[in-house]
């Protein structure tokens, strides 16, 4: 067979993905055959999640409101750690393992879900899959959910709330305390989605954890702005019930239960998860943070000057309004943008997005429009 090669990331400007960390690739290549379902089998690896989701609990404010967050070595009944929380295989799966435990844990006939309109398209499948209606509420001029739009949505069958720390589009972070409290109201739970805002806001003033507001669960996923490898997403809950929600019995393996969506799971995510977090938790992501957001308000001020139309940039997403005829002469330059649900251009700033890699693109465009 032909030695097929990935594509290379020098022009890649939509992911919301990154070139791994070297000793997350490392570990991950360590970790390729062993399966963290099977916690009583391989215990190494489940000791490496226990610790991945022990420092996501750092990182999340959760060791701040919980007691037992120490990842104990994969000495759970459900074979994930002490901590309440797993890496799953990515953000669609955390946020739909978010939707089934609130939606077990209320137990109302015909449940809905309140989810904004800037919410990830994960919750729609979450939604079809389990059964749930899903209720949208519009965004206000700036792209965050309207607490007024949210607390008219909600009703006696209401489950979960969702609030989003990082829209996927825009980088927005909802006001995630006033919607906290809506769901809090409302008897349901309230689920943060920061799968790719979650190791960037550490380090802003943005409140969105699980010690700023009474979160219930919380989805950050180190295959995104963690720099793990692809597949590691993140699961959080404040309160062990969360996990014990999802946990179904497990006859034949020696652990009893398992709370993951996915049996036999990738060991080399874990592995690898958990070796980006310790090699980056808090300095490393703290540079790359500052870096990315000196990197996207320059960029934002190049096109401004250029003309373009270019929305406060909260996180690093640049969101522009090239022409179609721009996009697509950028793409056949081999740039990969992507655009917004309603037509503007978005640049990720990930860790491979470099200023000398914009430089090219402002010089592209420069030449093209
Ligand atoms: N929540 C948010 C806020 C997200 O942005 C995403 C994915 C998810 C959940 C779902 O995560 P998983 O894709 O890990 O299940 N956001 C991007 C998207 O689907 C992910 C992405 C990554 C897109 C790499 C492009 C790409 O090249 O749009």
């Amino acid at each position: 067979m032909q030695r097929a090669a990935p594509q290379e990331f020098d022009r890649v400007l939509s992911s919301m993905c990154t070139v791994p960390h070297p000793d997350a690739r490392a570990a991950a290549e360590r970790f390729l055959a062993v399966n963290p379902g099977d916690p009583a089998t391989y215990a190494d690896v489940s000791e490496l999640e226990a610790q991945a989701v022990a420092t996501l609990g750092e990182l999340t404010g959760l060791d701040e409101v919980v007691g037992d967050v120490d990842g104990d070595a994969g000495s759970d009944a459900d074979g994930v750690g002490a901590a309440h929380g797993y890496i799953t295989s990515g953000g669609t799966e955390a946020n739909l393992q978010a939707v089934r435990a609130a939606r077990n844990r209320r137990d109302v006939e015909d449940p809905n879900i309140v989810v904004p309109d800037s919410a990830h398209f994960s919750f729609s499948k979450a939604a079809d899959v389990l059964d749930v209606t899903l209720r949208r509420v519009p965004t206000d001029d700036d792209h965050r959910t309207d607490p007024a739009a949210a607390a008219a949505a909600v009703d006696e069958r209401t489950v979960l709330v969702v609030a989003v720390a990082g829209s996927t589009e825009y980088g927005r972070v909802d006001p995630i305390p006033e919607l906290a409290a809506i769901a809090h109201e409302a008897d349901a739970y309230c689920h943060v989605d920061a799968a790719w805002g979650g190791f960037l806001l550490p380090f802003t003033d943005h409140l969105w954890n699980f010690a700023h507001a009474p979160v219930d669960s919380l989805t950050i996923d180190p295959h995104k702005c963690g720099q793990a490898v692809i597949p590691a997403g993140g699961l959080l809950f404040r309160e062990r019930a969360g996990m014990d929600a999802l946990a179904v019995d497990t006859p034949y393996l020696e652990s009893t239960s398992q709370a993951s969506l996915t049996g036999t799971r990738s060991g080399a995510g874990v592995a690898g998860a958990a070796a980006a977090l310790e090699a980056l938790w808090p300095d490393g992501y703290r540079r790359e943070y500052e870096r990315a957001a000196r990197v996207s308000r320059w960029f934002a001020d190049e096109l401004r000057e250029r003309g373009y139309e270019v929305p406060a940039v909260e996180l690093p997403i640049v969101v522009a309004d090239l022409s179609t005829a721009t996009f697509e002469a950028l793409r056949e330059r081999g740039w990969r943008l992507s655009r917004t649900g309603s037509g503007p251009v978005r640049i990720v700033v990930m860790p491979h997005v470099t200023r000398e890699m914009l430089t090219g693109v402002l010089a592209d465009l420069d030449d093209v429009r």
